[in-house]
């Protein structure tokens, strides 16, 4: 098996991989992920006991038990540039030895959720709700530099969506499905569609301040797509990410979102830090109760 060079994965002077500054025995088999560092601790406070507390710029880590079972959760900033640091990063810690920077003979896999915040792209689905994703369809480009794997469902549905959402010259679409297995706890309480992530909150996200957009229909378009019974919920700016690398690694991946902006009714939420509190409640639950 052939050992990994320093230059391309960096381990720093306490033993832990570059960017997360974690050691692999303080990640836990389920790894929550957060846009917002400060929502790390909004998860803590209901931990039994926070084992390990980490920071590493915007990447803050805390890994403790919740009911007895043992949870991390991890910051990991805006946009799906960061997530390429943060699934790789996960990824090397329960695959790649470290002593040896050899692959694992026997891969491990993680839960890895993210729980964030998102604009809904649909009337029915107001603020201060909740939407698992059931896809995630990236228009970030990030997964163009792997090599996506589609079923025969997933590159038709793209190609329709290329051609209905007129994205030609503007993205190379990809799509990869939420785990089944993570999914189906998320059902009561959340309305499930496809999420779109962009590579920016303004312009690819059809929002105009003061620059013209290239596509001016892009929500309009976003929104009335429809594929079979598969409809476009909402849009963020990492999911797709995190789906395509945590299928091409082997991890079990979700998203689950509070929507904080409707951008058909043009709403913001009032109190969207009281939401995304609801929705931390609501994945703990679950979390003790099923995982
Ligand atoms: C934009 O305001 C940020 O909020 C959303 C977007 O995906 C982006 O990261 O998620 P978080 O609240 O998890 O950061
Ligand atoms: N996060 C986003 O990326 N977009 C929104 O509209 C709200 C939250």
């Amino acid at each position: 098996m052939s050992r990994i060079a320093e230059s391309e994965l960096i381990i720093n002077n306490r033993g832990a991989v570059y960017h997360l500054d974690l050691r692999p025995e303080e990640l836990a088999g389920t790894v929550v992920t957060v846009g917002d560092p400060d929502r790390v601790a909004e998860f803590s406070k209901y931990f039994d006991t926070v084992e390990v507390r980490r920071q590493h710029r915007e990447f803050v880590t805390h890994t403790g038990t919740v009911g007895g079972k043992r949870l991390t959760v991890l910051s990991s900033g805006i946009g799906p540039d960061n997530i390429d640091i943060v699934m790789n990063e996960l990824d090397a810690l329960v695959n790649i030895n470290f002593e040896t920077r050899e692959i694992r003979p026997e891969l491990n896999s993680l839960n890895i959720i993210r729980v964030g915040t998102s604009g809904s792209l649909q009337a029915d689905i107001p603020v201060d709700s909740f939407v698992a994703a059931t896809h995630g369809l990236g228009l970030d480009n990030l997964l163009n530099f792997y090599r996506p794997e589609e079923t025969d469902e997933e590159t038709q549905l793209l190609q329709s969506f290329v051609t209905h959402v007129q994205m030609q010259g503007l993205s190379t679409p990809y799509i990869t499905g939420a785990a089944p297995s993570l999914l189906k706890h998320f059902v009561t309480g959340f309305h499930q569609g496809i999420t779109v992530t962009c590579p920016g909150f303004y312009g690819p996200q059809g929002r105009v301040l003061r620059l013209g957009v290239r596509n001016p229909q892009l929500i309009d378009r976003l929104t009335d797509f429809s594929f079979g019974q598969h409809r476009i919920t909402n849009f963020e700016m990492e999911t797709s990410a995190i789906f395509g690398l945590g299928k091409l690694l082997g991890h079990h991946c979700l998203a689950i979102n509070a929507i904080v902006a409707n951008r058909i009714v043009k709403e913001f939420s009032r109190d969207g830090k009281a939401a995304v509190e609801r929705l931390i409640i609501q994945f703990l639950e679950t979390f003790k109760n099923n995982f």
